[in-house]
């Protein structure tokens, strides 16, 4: 029998709440479990318009609010090819923010509405599971104070949050609450049993389209 597809696991959730750290380690896990897996992130830096988008990040450059929501769309959209050719082959991606992120951050900005913010990212492959790693305001600052990137404050990331919110009420999307408030171990451990139940799931059924 065919082994099927890879599954597309999402890891979101607000700033320092460990998905860089947890997306690593699954990728990690899943691979010495005999698994194929990569790992993916968004923004994806390296290419011409990751190169873009780390300068606004980093301040260097300032950039229109719609023309630079659309570049974070954009540099989704130049992946999607290798995306769905890795999970037809079998490659689980565990993916480090996706469109939930650009939708959040740009509709926690003035006069941006969610479905505005939606329309770019509508028919990206649709992931099978999105993992919110959830953090307390108070239990992310001791991980560190904010750092000099954009966005990086408090009253921005609370709207950022509310955002977030209102996309988790979308019943036709899997996605699963974590408390990021547990040990790198434990988290890590309950997001891997999750993972690979879904993998186990989707492996026989078609990628949907996000947002379609
Ligand atoms: N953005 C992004 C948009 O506006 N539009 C978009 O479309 C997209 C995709 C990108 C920025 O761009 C915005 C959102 C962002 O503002 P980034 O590069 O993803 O930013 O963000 P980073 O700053 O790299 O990452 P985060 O701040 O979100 O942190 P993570 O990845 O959630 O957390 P992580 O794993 O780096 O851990 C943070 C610290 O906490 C420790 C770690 O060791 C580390 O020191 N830690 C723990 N400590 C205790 N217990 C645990 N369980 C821990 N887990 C991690
Ligand atoms: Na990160």
């Amino acid at each position: 029998m065919a082994a099927g597809r890879g599954a597309l696991i999402v890891l979101e959730g607000m700033d320092r709440a460990g998905k860089s750290t947890q997306s690593r380690r699954l990728v990690q896990a899943l691979q010495a479990a005999g698994h194929r897996a990569d790992l993916l992130r968004f923004p994806e830096r390296t290419t011409e318009i990751g190169q873009l988008i780390s300068a606004y990040l980093a301040r260097e450059r300032e950039l229109e609010d719609h023309a630079v929501h659309l570049l974070f769309s954009a540099n989704r959209w130049e992946h999607v090819t290798s995306m769905k050719e890795k999970l037809h082959q079998g490659i689980t991606l565990v993916v480090d923010r996706y469109a939930f992120s650009g939708v959040a951050f740009t509709s926690a900005k003035e006069n941006f509405c969610l479905e505005w913010c939606k329309q770019p990212d509508a028919g990206l492959p649709k992931p099978d599971l999105i993992l919110f790693l959830q953090l307390s305001p108070e239990e992310a600052a001791a991980r560190g104070n904010f750092g000099r990137e954009r966005y990086e404050n408090g009253p921005f990331q609370n709207k950022v949050l509310q955002s977030f919110h209102h996309l988790m009420k979308e019943k036709t999307l899997n996605w699963k609450t974590m408390d990021a408030s547990k040990s790198i171990e434990d988290l890590h451990r309950e997001i891997k049993t999750v993972a690979e139940k879904t993998m186990q799931e989707v492996k026989d059924k078609p990628l949907g389209e996000l947002w379609k």
